[in-house]
């Protein structure tokens, strides 16, 4: 094991935390956030759209483990709308105050065709908060990320791989070890 980067932020309500550690045959990411609004000067690495589905001071936590197999991606979140069914996927950019800001979804074979705008293809973090408003999913692919290309979680108003941007977390996946 070889000691990688840690780096945490405090501004206004937003408390992020990320990092990476892992020798030649495998990579961690840590990244935490709880969500604030967008603001005029500071954009927050958790950013709310809608504070009805993703309340403010609502908490994400993502971890992604990449090894010469294959990537895992979890989502874990506190604080959200009991019962609600949130489509959430791992987009190209990191967010902005802009919901659109995170670019399209990340896709192991990128592809124009509707018909590839699916699980296996991209990584879907679909979940239904439980009654205490928490909620958590976790992906599995037998490919990881290319350097650079995935940058946020995003979490929409409805599953199945579409629907209004509620929430945007950016998070620092990183590629996978020997790529
Ligand atoms: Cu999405």
């Amino acid at each position: 094991m070889v000691a990688g980067v840690l780096t945490s932020a405090v501004a206004a309500a937003v408390l992020a935390a990320s990092g990476t550690t892992g020798g030649t045959d495998s990579v961690e990411v840590r990244a935490q956030g709880r969500f604030a609004p967008p603001a005029a000067f500071v954009t927050p690495s958790a950013i709310t759209y809608d504070q009805k589905l993703v309340p403010a001071g609502s908490w994400i936590e993502v971890t992604q483990h990449s090894d010469r197999k294959g990537t895992k991606v979890q989502l874990r979140v506190k604080g959200l709308k009991a019962g609600y069914a949130y489509g959430v996927h791992v987009h190209q950019k990191p967010c902005g105050a802009d919901p659109m800001a995170a670019g399209g979804h990340y896709q192991n074979k990128p592809s124009q065709d509707p018909g590839d705008v699916n699980p296996d293809n991209e990584v879907w973090l679909d979940f239904t908060a439980q009654p205490n408003g928490s909620g958590r999913s976790s992906a599995y692919h037998d490919w990881g990320f290319r350097r650079g290309e995935a940058a946020s979680v995003v979490l929409h108003r409805e599953q199945g791989g579409a629907g209004a941007r509620l929430a945007c977390f950016s998070v620092p996946f990183a590629p996978s070890p020997g790529a």
